[in-house]
């Protein structure tokens, strides 16, 4: 039901928190722009983390069209993507999962991606956070160029941002044919400021959606 992924959601937020994963000061992000806040989704190592995030990737990954591979990008895909995979198992769903390795093997088996072939599958990627949704677009274009077929994204968090044509990152995407799901948007991370009276925080965070967030 909705009421229990709303408590996922909140575990996840504390949790992140706590962990140091999601972190409010000053950071120059990929894209150059200057955020009064960071997530890093690496720092969600305890079992504790895992568990809600596994659970939230599973139920956003089921509001997506039908698909048979999960496409993790190196590196912090790849340990969601796998635990992913299991969630769903868990809830009767089972579909496998892929990843690429950052450098190429030119030995063994060869190639750049490890896992589930690609070629002629209908491909979800799962990333943590997208800002422009450049790094999204590396992993689409690694996809197509093995054969297969992306019909959707997940993301853990999406920061609600305008991409590099000043459209909505996810509205660029489906222009494109591709659904984008998040389990958390930069709104439900405002939410959460606001119940917890972080009032500094939330002022800032408002100030940066003025610069770079979607207009709602
Ligand atoms: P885009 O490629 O601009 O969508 O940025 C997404 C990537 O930026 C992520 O895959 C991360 O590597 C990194 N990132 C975070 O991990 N957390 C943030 O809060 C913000 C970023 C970022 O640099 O935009």
């Amino acid at each position: 039901s909705s009421a229990s992924f709303d408590e996922v959601k909140r575990s996840l937020l504390s949790q992140s928190f706590k962990s140091g994963a999601l972190k409010f000061g000053s950071f120059v992000l990929k894209s150059g722009r200057v955020s009064p806040y960071f997530f890093n989704a690496g720092l969600l190592s305890t079992g504790s983390s895992l568990s809600p995030l596994a659970q939230a990737y599973a139920h956003t990954l089921r509001s997506l069209p039908q698909f048979d591979v999960i496409f993790g990008p190196a590196y912090k895909g790849i340990p969601f993507s796998a635990l992913a995979t299991y969630a769903l198992f868990e809830q009767g769903v089972d579909v496998e999962y892929a990843y690429n390795r950052k450098e190429v093997k030119d030995h063994g088996e060869g190639g750049s991606t490890v896992g589930a072939p690609l070629k002629r599958k209908r491909v979800v990627v799962l990333d943590d956070v997208m800002t422009s949704g450049l790094a999204v677009r590396e992993s689409l274009a690694l996809i197509r160029q093995e054969g297969g077929e992306v019909v959707g994204v997940v993301v853990l968090l999406d920061r609600e941002e305008v991409g590099r044509e000043g459209k909505s990152s996810v509205e660029e995407l489906r222009g494109e044919g591709v659904e984008v799901r998040a389990v958390l948007g930069m709104g439900d991370l405002v939410r959460w400021l606001e119940e917890k009276g972080m009032g500094d925080e939330v002022e800032r965070m408002g100030e940066y959606r003025e610069q770079y967030g979607v207009k709602h």
